[in-house]
């Protein structure tokens, strides 16, 4: 614990010394400081989380606890993130468990394509399920934040308008996107969010599958044109707190990020569904003429068809690990629905 807490502190005091001002919240009187590292831009809405959530816990512990926040990948990358939170590296680390399934594989099936219509309700479900099941790969963490993107869309360089248009087209995805654009006949990449721009420039990818917003926040409308209008799979994110690091929180500062807890699915949803996706759809088209490309009706179902035996295979690949994963799935179509209805 000495060793982690020094290590942690140590890497939070010279990353702030080359950030300088750039470092903004660090509250010199504070009697807690937990550092928070996320792996892409500020600006990007789980970034907007973890400003948010950073500035609550100041204010609702009366400055008792502060966190101090390093996006942009300062302090740890997309792929060493709870590698890292457990070696101390960073107090919190903001990571997608969609980018590893093998390691965190019940949570995987959220990521499925079950019809999730926005990020609200697939944020809100990810969390209930969570507390539900408290699945054993987050035995070792205190989970703080959960959230997930909207469904994933297909934007690309040329459009996509059907089965044809799509395949054998190199397109990024993270998670189980890989599968669903192999299944809808494209080649699909998985590379994580913040490699995808310069991979689009380069001519790597001709386009990737992922919430709308990157459009904007990521600069991607200035070479992506189209956008297929087809709602697929959401990428869940999960901010955590090594679980021993958190055990030795006072109680007070624990039931502050606990109450926090229960309200990121809905603020961080809310955020991306109600402002973000759209003052970024709306910022494509005004500025770099994005078109949203229909899919005929009957194109639509063909390709509900090719995705139809994704959750079948995922119940028998999660019997296989022994994870109650037809239980898990049962329950979050009950969720679902249960939190588009308010
Ligand atoms: N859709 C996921 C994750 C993603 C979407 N927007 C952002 C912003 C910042 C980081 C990750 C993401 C993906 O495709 O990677």
């Amino acid at each position: 614990m000495n060793r982690r807490k020094t290590l942690s502190a140590m890497i939070a005091g010279l990353a702030a010394g080359v950030l300088g001002a750039a470092a903004p919240n660090v509250a010199q009187a504070a009697e807690i400081t937990l550092t928070y590292a996320f792996f892409a831009p500020a600006k990007t809405f789980p970034g907007r989380q973890m400003a948010h959530w950073a500035e609550q816990l100041a204010k609702r512990t009366n400055g008792k606890a502060v966190a101090q926040t390093f996006p942009g990948g300062t302090l740890l990358g997309a792929k060493e993130m709870y590698d890292g939170v457990t070696k101390g590296v960073a107090d919190i680390g903001l990571g997608s468990p969609s980018y590893d399934p093998g390691r965190f594989p019940l949570t995987s099936g959220v990521a499925l394509p079950v019809g999730f219509t926005n990020a609200t309700v697939a944020s809100r479900t990810l969390w209930a399920l969570t507390k539900e099941f408290q699945p054993k790969e987050y035995e070792n963490f205190k989970v703080i934040a959960m959230f997930t993107t909207e469904p994933g869309f297909i934007q690309t360089k040329t459009p996509v308008r059907n089965a044809a248009d799509l395949s054998g087209m190199k397109l990024r995805a993270a998670g189980t996107g890989v599968p669903v654009l192999k299944a809808l006949g494209a080649a699909p990449i998985g590379m994580p969010m913040p490699d995808v721009p310069q991979a689009v420039q380069t001519g790597v990818i001709n386009g990737t599958m992922t919430s709308r917003e990157v459009l904007q926040d990521f600069k991607l409308a200035e070479s992506l044109k189209f956008v297929t209008d087809y709602p697929t799979v959401v990428v869940a994110f999960a901010a955590v707190m090594d679980r021993k690091r958190w055990d030795k929180l006072p109680a007070d500062v624990k039931k502050v990020i606990d109450e926090l807890a229960e309200e990121m699915p809905a603020w961080t949803g809310n955020y991306h569904d109600n402002e973000n996706v759209g003052a970024a759809l709306q910022w494509a088209t005004k500025e770099h003429k994005l078109q949203v490309l229909a899919l005929a009706p009957d194109e639509r179902l063909r390709w509900d068809g090719k995705l139809k035996s994704m959750e079948d295979e995922w119940v028998a690949e999660m019997n296989g690990k022994g994870l109650p994963a037809a239980a898990y799935l049962k329950r979050l179509r009950e969720l679902r629905d249960q939190f588009a209805k308010r």
